[in-house]
This record gives C-alpha cells, structure tokens and sequence, in this order.
C-alpha cells in the first residue's frame, strides 16, 4: 500500500516558483508505517495515475483555484482502486462537493498535521468516516516539513510558515475566517530548524508561507495600552517578541539566504520591526495594497491602509529599509472607475514597487464578499455550462468567466482589459529595465528582466487572458523560461550548516 499526496493543477510549468507546503507537512504527518508518501505536484508535471494500485490511499489537497482538477484526479484514483482523501482550504469549506464530485472516501476539514495519522489509520483499517474535523491546532503541533523528500532541481524557493490566522477581517480573504483571527506563532526552533535544513541542501531562498508576518501592529499596542486590564497588552507584547527572536535569529544564517513574505502596510509605521526584518535579510515583501481609493478601501474593509501621498511613503518605507515590495492590488471593487487603473498603474511606479499583481475581484468562497454577492444571484437561472456562478470554480476553466461581481460602471470585459492594460504598462520592458536599478550588476538586471517576465507570464495571462490559444502560449512560453530562471535560484549545498544562535 502507498500513500500518494497530490497537489492538482490544470496548467504545469516543469518547475515551480514556490514549494507546496502541504505536500511536505502531510508527508511528514505520514505515520512511518505507511512507508514515504509520494509526493505529486502537478505544477511541475501532470500526476501519472499508472503508478496508483488498488488499495492505495491518495490524499489530494485543493483551494478553490484548484478544485475541479482535483476532483478530476479524485475520480481518476477511485476508478484505479484507491482510497481518496481530500483535505486543505476548499475541501474544509465545500467537503459534501468533494464527496459528490471528486470521488471522496473521505475529507479532512481544517488543520492536517495531527489528524492525517488517525486518517491513514482508519483507512487501513476500512473504518474510515466521511468527514473528519482537523481543527485549528495550536502552533507548538505544526508539523515541521519533510525536506527530504524534495525532489531535486525543481523549485525556486522553499516554503516555511512561521505563524497562521490573521487578525484582520479583510471582506475579500478567507484566512480571518477559517485559519482564525488569533495568530498562532510556531517556535523559533522549529522554524529555524527547517530553514537551516534547506540550506544544507541548497536553498537559499525562503518564502515564509504567512498570513501575516506583522499580526500585532504598533496601533494595536497602542489600543492594548488604554486598557485597564494589562492581560491583553502583555499576550501581544510577546507575540511581538517572539517574532523579533525569530528575525534576530534569521540574520545569524548565512547572508546570502534571502527571505520574502506577506505582510501588512502597517509595519512601515514601525521602523524598529522593519529595521529587523533588514537585518534578517527579509528582502521582499507581498503587501495587500488593495485599491488607491478611500472608497476603495472601505469597500474591502481595509482601512488600515493608507491613500495618496501617505501611500507612496509607507511603501517607500519599506524600500528605504532594504524589503523589496510586490505590490497586490484589486480591480473591479465597486467603487472603481475608469480612471482607477490609471491611478494604480501611476502609483505602483511612484511608490518604487519592485514586483506587482493586479487580480480582479472574484469572490472566493469563505469570504463576506462571496457571501454577500451569492444571496444575489439565482442559482436556477445565472448558469454557465450549466453550473450556477455560485459555484464558478466548477466551470470548465475554458469557459469559466473572468469577472463574477457585476459592477455598477463597467462591463466585466472592460474591467478585464484594463486590468491586462496595467499588467502590461507595469511589466513593458522599459519599465522592467528601469525597475532592474534596483540590481548591482548588469547580470542581475538581465536575470530581474527574465523573472519579471516569467512572473507575469505564469501569475497574468493564465488568469486573464479570455481565449485558451493565448492561455496556452502564455504557459509553453513561461515553461521554456522555467527553467533557466530556476538556476539563478540555486546555491552550493552547505551540508555542514549549523543550527544559529
Ligand atoms: C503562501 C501562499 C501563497 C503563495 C505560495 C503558494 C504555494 N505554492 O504554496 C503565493 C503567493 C504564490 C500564493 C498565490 C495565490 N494564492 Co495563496 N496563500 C498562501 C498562504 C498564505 C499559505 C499557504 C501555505 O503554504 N500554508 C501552509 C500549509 C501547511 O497550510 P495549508 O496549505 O492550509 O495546509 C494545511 C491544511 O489545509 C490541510 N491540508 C491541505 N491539503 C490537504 C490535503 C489532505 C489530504 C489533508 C488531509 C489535509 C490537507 O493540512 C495542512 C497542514 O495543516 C494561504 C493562506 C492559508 N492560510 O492557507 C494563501 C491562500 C491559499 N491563497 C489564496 C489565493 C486566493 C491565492 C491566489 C489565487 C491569489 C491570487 N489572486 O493570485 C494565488 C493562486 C496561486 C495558485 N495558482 O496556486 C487563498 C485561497 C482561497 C481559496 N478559497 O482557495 C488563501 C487561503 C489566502 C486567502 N487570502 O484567502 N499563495
Ligand atoms: S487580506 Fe491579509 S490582512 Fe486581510 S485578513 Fe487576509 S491575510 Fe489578513
């Protein structure tokens, strides 16, 4: 019997950008008895169900994105023989859809580090149930990954989470909701000890895989400090703490090990944190900039993020400590205008982005915006191939429309254009060329072109382009620059590496 992990995608690039944490953190929560799982992930090659036998357990792992491919293998490995199992963000939201269309013996909502054992356990046993309850487990029960069994030569950088949950309720991001608002921080140790291990085998570039790299900020130190009971203030002050220990170990690794991750505008108003996340040698960072309007902001429920000139500080800021941003952005909010693409195109340029996504509203379920968005629409009657948009992740990826929300001043396609429009102006080559300063040397501004491109060739085009003659020149053209991209990633192996501190 082999335990098989599958991480589906409808597109594959033969190398990936980011490691899937899931597969490593299930391979680990693998009981040894069941021997090394294999790990398939098909954004690297399409999954070869010839190596699946009767009595196999395949567990498969799906977000929303990715769903209907995954239910597509489901019913591939059931018809082989095997036990199906699915599990992560969308098998927790949806888990009887998986059961109905994915070929389900059974689902794990939630957290997979201390259930997928009990799991394995029934399966083998033909005692299995249909829906399992993962739960959020606390931090010090994250499994750490199993590096070992990565296979060689195939990504860009390694994935490490170092907290989960986010404080804030942004209406569009499902984490608030289903990973929690209370951040759950892993130890220092643990987390190091991961970083240390992919070191030695040659990896120097980390994404930290957060929510939120900065879950208290100075403003909630400052609300926590009113209070009369001093209970509060004193569970952030060491939540706080703790993340200063982790960067302060972070800077004792090796220099040349590079660190990126996902944060909040907040933090630029805290010079101490970013001046440690230099240190560590943090050097870039996703920030939700969302949208350049107030309006915009109060649509979203983000109004800890700033607009016009106090914007284009606070992400300068981030770039005067030395962290490189990749700008996020939304189009199509309710507020939006014509006039708004032009005014984030010219603010990702005045605020000294190094990298930038520009993603239309779509309305992912777990969110308050998919919620509110589905009481208006008839399921019986606002269908595409036959599927309600409510389920849109449903629709074959072909005909699966690129705007859900209807806007009150743009059709779906002008809201799509433009926003290909943008991508275009920000990744035109005189912009790249001119952004690639940022590089000492003329090799790395040649290299920071070729990621630039392949960056915006896998994250734009597979998503907006509306004819699959372009999807698929997009992904044959971002394959063919996969891999030499890849090789600027990579670093001598330090098999002698020891733990910092
Ligand atoms: C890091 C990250 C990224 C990175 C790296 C992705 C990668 N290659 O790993 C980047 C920046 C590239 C990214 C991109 C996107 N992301 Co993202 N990302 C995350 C983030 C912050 C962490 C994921 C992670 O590694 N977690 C650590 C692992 C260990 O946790 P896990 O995946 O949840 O797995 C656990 C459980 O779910 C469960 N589990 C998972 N699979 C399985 C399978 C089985 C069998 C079992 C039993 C259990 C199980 O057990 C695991 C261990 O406890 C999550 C937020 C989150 N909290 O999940 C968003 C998140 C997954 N992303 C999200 C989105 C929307 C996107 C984008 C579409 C954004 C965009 N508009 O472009 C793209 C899509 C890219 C793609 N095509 O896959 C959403 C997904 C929402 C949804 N309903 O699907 C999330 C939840 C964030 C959000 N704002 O809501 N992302
Ligand atoms: S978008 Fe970011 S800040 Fe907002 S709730 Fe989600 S993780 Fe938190």
């Amino acid at each position: 019997m082999n335990v098989h992990l599958v991480n589906p995608s409808h597109v594959s690039f033969g190398v990936g950008v980011i490691t899937p944490r899931w597969l490593f953190v299930l391979a680990a929560a693998t009981p040894a008895d069941a021997g090394d799982p294999i790990l398939v992930d098909e954004t690297l090659e399409v999954m070869d169900l010839s190596t699946i036998s009767p009595g196999d357990i395949v567990g498969i792992g799906i977000h929303t994105g990715n769903a209907l491919r995954g239910y597509e293998v489901g019913r591939a490995a059931k018809a082989a023989g095997a036990t199906v199992i699915y599990g992560g963000i969308h098998a927790t939201l949806y888990p009887e859809e998986a059961l109905d269309l994915g070929g389900a013996d059974a689902v794990v909502k939630g957290d997979g580090d201390v259930i997928w054992p009990a799991v394995i356990a029934d399966a083998r046993r033909g005692t299995l149930q249909r829906i399992y309850e993962g739960g959020r487990v606390d931090a010090d029960a994250f499994r750490p990954a199993r590096w070992d069994l990565l296979p060689p030569d195939r990504y860009m950088w390694a994935s490490v989470q170092t907290v989960r949950g986010c404080p804030k309720h942004c209406s569009f991001c499902s984490v608030w909701r289903t990973d929690g608002q209370k951040p759950r921080q892993r130890g220092v140790d643990s987390v190091v000890g991961e970083i240390v291990e992919l070191r030695r085998r040659g990896f120097r570039f980390i994404a930290l895989a957060d929510d939120n790299f900065y879950p208290v900020s100075a403003e909630d130190l400052r609300m926590a400090a009113r209070r009369e009971d001093p209970a509060r203030l004193e569970s952030l002050r060491a939540i706080r703490a703790e993340r200063f220990e982790l960067m302060d170990r972070l800077s004792k690794l090796p220099r040349d090990m590079i660190f990126f991750t996902q944060i909040t505008m907040e933090a630029a108003e805290d010079p101490e944190f970013l001046d440690a996340m230099r240190r560590a040698n943090i050097k870039g960072a996703l920030v939700g900039i969302e949208s350049v309007t107030a309006e915009g902001l109060k649509d979203i429920y983000k109004p800890f993020n700033a607009t016009g000139d106090e914007l284009v500080a606070k992400l300068r800021a981030f770039r005067d400590h030395g962290v490189h941003v990749l700008g996020s952005f939304i189009f199509g909010l309710p507020s939006d205008s014509p006039k708004t693409f032009d005014a984030t195109a010219a603010l990702a340029e005045a605020a000294n982005l190094t990298f930038a996504q520009f993603v239309m509203l779509t309305p992912f379920p777990g969110t308050l915006d998919f919620a509110e968005w589905e009481k208006t629409i008839n399921p019986e009657t606002e269908r595409v191939a036959g599927i309600p948009v409510t389920r849109h992740w449903l629709i074959p990826q072909e005909n699966r429309p690129k705007v859900y929300v209807p806007h009150p001043l743009m059709t779906p396609d002008e809201i799509r254009a433009r926003t290909q429009a943008v991508w275009d102006r920000f990744y035109s080559l005189p912009q790249i060329w001119r952004r690639s300063k940022c590089t000492p040397t003329l090799k790395a501004r040649l290299a920071f072109v070729l990621i630039s491109k392949l960056y915006r060739q896998m994250y734009a085009n597979t998503g907006i382009a509306t004819d699959s003659a372009r999807v698929h020149r997009s992904a044959q053209w971002a394959r063919m620059i996969a891999k030499p991209c890849r090789r600027l990633f990579t670093a001598p192996p330090m098999p002698e590496l020891q733990m910092p501190g």
